[in-house]
């Protein structure tokens, strides 16, 4: 079995934690209690296996604070991590800068590859489901972007998620791969 970790960042109160209860299907919180530090949330998603091998992979997604003053504890959640998903409220014009410092500290400066990066616009209820024409600056723009709405269509953020979970997959067995390689020759 592959296993692989997940980062969820991204501003204070952007939907991390409830986009994570979701997409593990974990019980709903309802009242906003901002995550401390980091929520570790263990899960298999029955879609997701590797291309080659057909092996599933156990994945743990850590739903980490938004609140700077957790700096300290970056390094410690960013090693070893196969991916980072970055999520944001598309009309809240300071996140657009935050995304910025979470890409450079969490993705740039791992040398995660862009292509293990997600970035997420969540629209809670009430904000309008206005995707406009988001225009994200340099380097963002290069990033895979998606939208979620839970109010109004669930479903697509499941998908993109499970097409992101393959992604992460792949990239994980092919790297398993090449180190086995290196053993032997
Ligand atoms: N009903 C509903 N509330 C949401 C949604 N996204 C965010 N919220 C509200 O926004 C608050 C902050 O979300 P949370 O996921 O805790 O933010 P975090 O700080 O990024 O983890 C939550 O307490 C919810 O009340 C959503 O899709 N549906
Ligand atoms: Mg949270």
């Amino acid at each position: 079995m592959l296993k692989a970790k997940i980062l969820f960042v991204g501003p204070c109160e952007s939907g991390k934690t409830v986009l994570a209860n979701f997409l593990t299907e974990s019980s709903d919180i309802t009242e906003y209690n901002p995550t401390q530090g980091v929520r570790i949330l263990e899960f298999e998603n029955p879609h997701v296996s590797s291309n080659n091998k057909g092996t599933g992979c156990e994945f743990e997604l850590w739903d980490c604070a938004g609140d700077p003053k957790f700096e300290s504890c970056w390094p410690a959640l960013m090693k070893d991590s196969h991916g980072v998903v970055i999520i944001f409220n598309a009309n809240t014009p300071s996140h657009l800068k935050e995304i910025e410092m979470w890409h450079s500290c969490f993705v740039q400066q791992q040398l995660l590859p862009d292509t293990q990066c997600l970035l997420v616009a969540h629209h809670k209820p009430g904000s309008g489901g206005d995707r406009g024409n988001l225009c994200l600056p340099s380097p963002l723009n290069k990033l895979k972007l998606v939208h979620s709405n839970l109010e109004d269509d669930p479903e697509e953020i499941r998908l993109e998620f499970i097409k992101y979970l393959k992604g992460i997959v792949n990239s994980v067995s092919e790297s398993r791969d090449r180190e086995e390689m290196s053993i032997i020759t």
